[in-house]
């Protein structure tokens, strides 16, 4: 099982993807994610010119020694670039050892706890109405559990709304960055987008009593304070989660979310190693882990944070949104479904293009996934498919407050 190749194919069937193609002396591939929204340029470049060298000739099958030899072996480490190419080496090589062995990926990690997962859907509305109207719709499709988010009034100005700003694609909502409109940042207000946060919270849970689940992403928006203000004022109506409440670097921060409140803290999408999370996970700081299999360095760090994290009560809500490919939901489902301290999935709705090209052995419905039993990842790659669909150049949202000062979106 000797690496013979190490390739990339970037793709992009409505946003770019990067995969990992990995080919051994035998003949076997296999295929990883190695996609990070707005720096695939940076990851293929890593991936080309800096870390295939390295794994040519040696055996597949040793994948926490790669693992190691790619983290600290070559001296460079961590960041959300390398962790990306690191988790594409990663999944790809689980693909291999899968496939040379004719078993799926979580037989390899102990087998099923489960026989599906529970999914969560984004919702967006722009004013409340529009958000319960748009839950409703994804009710009937059986799903229980909701991501929500809403444009907040500018009270200071008639009919003025600040936007969300990280719109999923497949909500039409996304303003789409290109070189012609990079220039043009969002602006901004988390005092009243506070106010509508409590305002619009309360509405929902009047609304649909207790037979939705609610999930809110403040993305890093807030101060400490103002996170401890927000989570104590959203406790009556009992989220799931409240995600990203404040930057990572924060860990005191989240040390006074919790002296105030008892609202559950989701945490993690923008963690890349264990030692980011290490503090949250044993001071209990957070009760949903949600790193992302892709920028975390692949299944074999991922894997091993759990079973860490179920030593502290801490469930697992990996990162799943439509800017990671279908590979990287076939990565973490397969953890997934091995661990038992999994907490809820977050799901997105595949394109036609995307189904085109990868052809996974996920289904989504009524709620839930289920997961079959094709070996490694059990997703097939239409590499001739995935050629109709060339790179395109697109950027990350910027957002400014009022004063035209950098904000976090
Ligand atoms: C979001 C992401 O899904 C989520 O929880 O925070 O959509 C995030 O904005 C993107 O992954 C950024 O690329
Ligand atoms: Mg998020």
């Amino acid at each position: 099982m000797q690496i013979r190749k190490v390739e990339t194919i970037l793709t992009c069937p409505g946003r770019n993807y990067l995969i990992v193609k990995i080919t051994t002396e035998d003949g076997i591939i296999g295929y990883g994610d190695a996609t990070l929204n707005g720096r695939e340029m940076a990851v293929k470049a890593a991936l080309e010119e800096h870390l295939a060298k390295y794994l040519i000739g040696l055996d597949a099958g040793r994948i926490t020694d790669i693992w190691e030899l790619v983290y600290r072996g070559t001296y460079w480490r961590g960041g959300p670039v390398l962790m990306t190419a690191l988790a594409g080496i990663d999944m790809a090589l689980w693909d291999i050892k899968g496939k040379r062995y004719q078993i799926p990926v979580y037989q390899m990690l102990g087998g099923k706890c489960r026989d599906r997962l529970r999914a969560y859907y984004h919702v967006h509305g722009h004013t409340r109405e529009a958000l319960a109207e748009r839950i409703r719709q994804r009710m009937a499709d059986g799903c229980t559990c909701f991501r929500y988010s809403f444009d907040t009034k500018d009270s200071r100005k008639e009919d003025q709304y600040f936007n969300q700003p990280h719109q999923d694609i497949s909500l039409g909502k996304r303003i789409e960055v290109t070189e012609e409109n990079i220039k043009m940042p969002e602006v901004w207000d988390t005092g009243e987008y506070c106010r509508d946060l409590i305002a619009v919270t309360a509405y929902l849970r009047d609304t649909f009593g207790s037979k939705i689940d609610l999930i809110h992403d403040s993305h890093e928006r807030f101060t400490p304070i103002q996170a401890a203000a927000a989570a104590k004022r959203l406790e009556p109506y009992h989220l799931m989660f409240l995600e990203d409440p404040v930057e990572p670097v924060y860990t005191e921060g989240l040390e006074l979310i919790r002296h105030h409140s008892v609202t559950p803290i989701g945490m993690g999408e923008l963690y890349n190693s264990i030692k980011d999370c290490l503090i949250p996970i044993e001071k209990h700081l957070i009760d949903y882990l949600r790193i992302d299999i892709s920028h975390y360095g692949g299944i074999t760090p991922s894997w091993k944070t759990a079973v860490m994290a179920e030593q502290h009560a801490v469930r697992i809500a990996f990162h799943g949104p439509s800017d990671i490919s279908p590979l990287a939901h076939a990565a973490l489902a397969h953890v997934d479904f091995a661990i038992p301290n999994f907490g809820i999935q977050e799901w997105v709705d595949y394109n036609e293009e995307l189904n085109r090209i990868f052809h996974t052995d996920l289904h989504y419905a009524d709620g839930y996934i289920t997961l079959g039993d094709r070996p490694g990842l059990g997703v097939e790659v239409d590499e001739e498919a995935a050629k109709e669909y060339a790179y395109q150049s697109k950027f990350l949202p910027v957002l400014r407050d009022r004063e035209g000062a950098v904000h976090n979106w």
